[in-house]
């Protein structure tokens, strides 16, 4: 495949300081498909330095302008998305249709909603005798994961542009392509020489030197609870904002007046989606004693239909570390209905969708995120318990109820510790804040909540 070997600064593509690069994977087949450049503290540096030098004139850009900027990058994405699509499935292994339709709709959709909000939304607002004005915040620099690989770059960058701040991207080593196509729309759409940069490398050397970085006024990152809580020390350390965006082990809470199957198979639909490898789906499925059987039967039967239709995780760690899980879920006397460590097919990171019964709150299975396509399903005597479950892990990031009223699973939604739940199914709101309480992260994507992350706030008093 096409790939850039420089890193887009100030710009314009410039060669990479050091000589090493990264070789990029096709996980259906194991084949290296491209190489990109592993960025060095150097091209960090110089990326900042061009993203300091343009955050002045952006600032003072007037909002509505770098709205019109941002419908046009939203434009240049929408001219590329088959390209992007096909460049989501070489380099993470989505089937096309889910990158068509996930991979490379949603982030179109959310760069238009940014354009529109740029121009709509309030930076100065009346509180008695004073005027507060929202300013950006600075210089952002962006480290972004491979699952969900240009919407995670589209929730960081459009908010930080929208807001007036320049923005350093650091995108995840798998799916670096595409954070490359996004520059050639950056560049195609007009975006201001430094306003956007672009810098590939690895996590511990590119990435780090961007999150230590003294020229970065705050960062945001989508990744490991791990790493993340690195990044917030490093932040906290400097007295810098940050805006973290982890982990999730959610919960779907199937009360017993809901309708189990339309429960069920939506669930299971959630979890297997991009082979299970996103941050809010719902692994661990909640049922009453009295229908857990028939639950459980339902899932397997939907779960197995996902057997040929699901690509694979995106690289041999994760499907070591998946297939890991699986083991251990079974070492703890977990019951496998459908699936198991065992992979399905010879070449490949695949994992087969794998169903657990009989899973108890306090196994690694129930609490840990597997980031595979790999289900619990939980029994629950009366709502406490059920409650008790759902909050009982250290995540909090998204979640599901399903009952026969929306005011009964309202009811239930209001208790659970967790930053977004779906009420018997709900539906994808790219203007709705996402983000996590608890070990899940700080701060929130996506809308004019995910704007307000790249603003300060000034008050003049009269
Ligand atoms: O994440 P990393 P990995 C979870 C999921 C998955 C696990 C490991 O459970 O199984 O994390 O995935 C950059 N300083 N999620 O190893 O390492 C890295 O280059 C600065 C959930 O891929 O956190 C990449 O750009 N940056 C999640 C980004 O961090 C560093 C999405 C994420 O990689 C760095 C992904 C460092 N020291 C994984 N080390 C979600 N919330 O959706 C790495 N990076």
């Amino acid at each position: 495949m096409k790939a850039h070997d420089g890193m887009y600064i100030g710009g314009a593509w410039r060669p990479a300081t050091g000589a090493d690069t990264i070789a990029v994977v096709n996980p259906v087949d194991e084949q290296v498909i491209a190489h990109v450049p592993a960025g060095t503290a150097e091209d960090v540096d110089a990326a900042v330095a061009a993203a300091r030098a343009a955050l002045p004139g952006w600032a003072a850009t007037p909002p509505a302008e770098r709205g019109a900027v941002i419908g046009a990058l939203r434009d240049a994405l929408a001219a590329r998305k088959d390209e992007i699509a096909e460049t989501v499935t070489a380099e993470l292994g989505s089937p096309l249709p889910f990158s068509q339709m996930v991979h490379a709709a949603v982030p179109i959709a959310v760069a238009g909603g940014y354009a529109e909000l740029a121009a709509s939304y309030a930076f100065q607002e009346k509180i008695g005798n004073s005027t507060v004005l929202l300013e950006p915040v600075g210089v952002v620099g962006a480290i972004t994961p491979w699952n969900y690989p240009l919407h995670q770059i589209v929730a960081k960058v459009a908010p930080a542009l929208a807001a007036g701040c320049t923005v350093v991207l650091k995108p995840a080593e798998d799916t670096p392509l595409v954070a490359q196509l996004f520059a050639e729309a950056a560049h195609e759409a007009g975006v201001p020489a430094g306003v956007f940069n672009l810098v590939t490398g690895l996590g511990p050397v590119a990435g780090q030197a961007l999150a230590e970085h003294e020229g970065v006024d705050l960062v945001s990152f989508t990744g490991s609870t791990a790493v993340g809580k690195q990044i917030g020390a490093t932040a906290g350390a400097a007295v810098k904002p940050v805006a973290l965006e982890l982990g999730g082990k959610s919960a779907n809470v199937i009360l017993p007046s809901a309708d189990l199957a339309k429960a069920v198979n939506v669930g299971v639909a959630n979890v297997m989606s991009n082979s299970g490898q996103t941050c809010s789906a719902w692994t661990r499925m909640l049922v009453h004693a009295d229908q857990y059987d028939e639950a459980v039967e339902l899932a397997a039967a939907a779960a197995a239909k996902y057997g040929e239709r699901i690509g694979p995780v995106v690289n041999a760690k994760q499907q070591a570390r998946v297939r890991g899980y699986i083991e251990k879920g079974v070492a703890e006397g977990a019951r496998v209905v459908v699936g198991g460590p065992e992979t399905p097919h010879d070449q490949g990171y695949f994992i087969a969708p794998t169903v657990f019964a009989d899973v108890r709150p306090e196994m690694t299975v129930a609490q840990e995120e597997i980031f595979g396509p790999v289900l619990s399903i939980l029994k629950y005597a009366d709502e406490d318990e059920a409650l008790a479950i759902a909050n009982g892990t250290v995540y909090g990031l998204a979640g599901a109820v399903w009952a026969g009223d929306e005011a009964e699973a309202v009811a239930f939604a209001r208790r659970m510790d967790t930053g977004q739940v779906d009420i018997n199914g709900g539906r994808f709101n790219p203007q709705a804040p996402f983000g996590g309480y608890k070990q899940s992260g700080v701060g929130r994507e996506l809308g004019p909540h995910g704007l307000g992350e790249y603003l300060q706030t000034k008050s003049l008093q009269f």
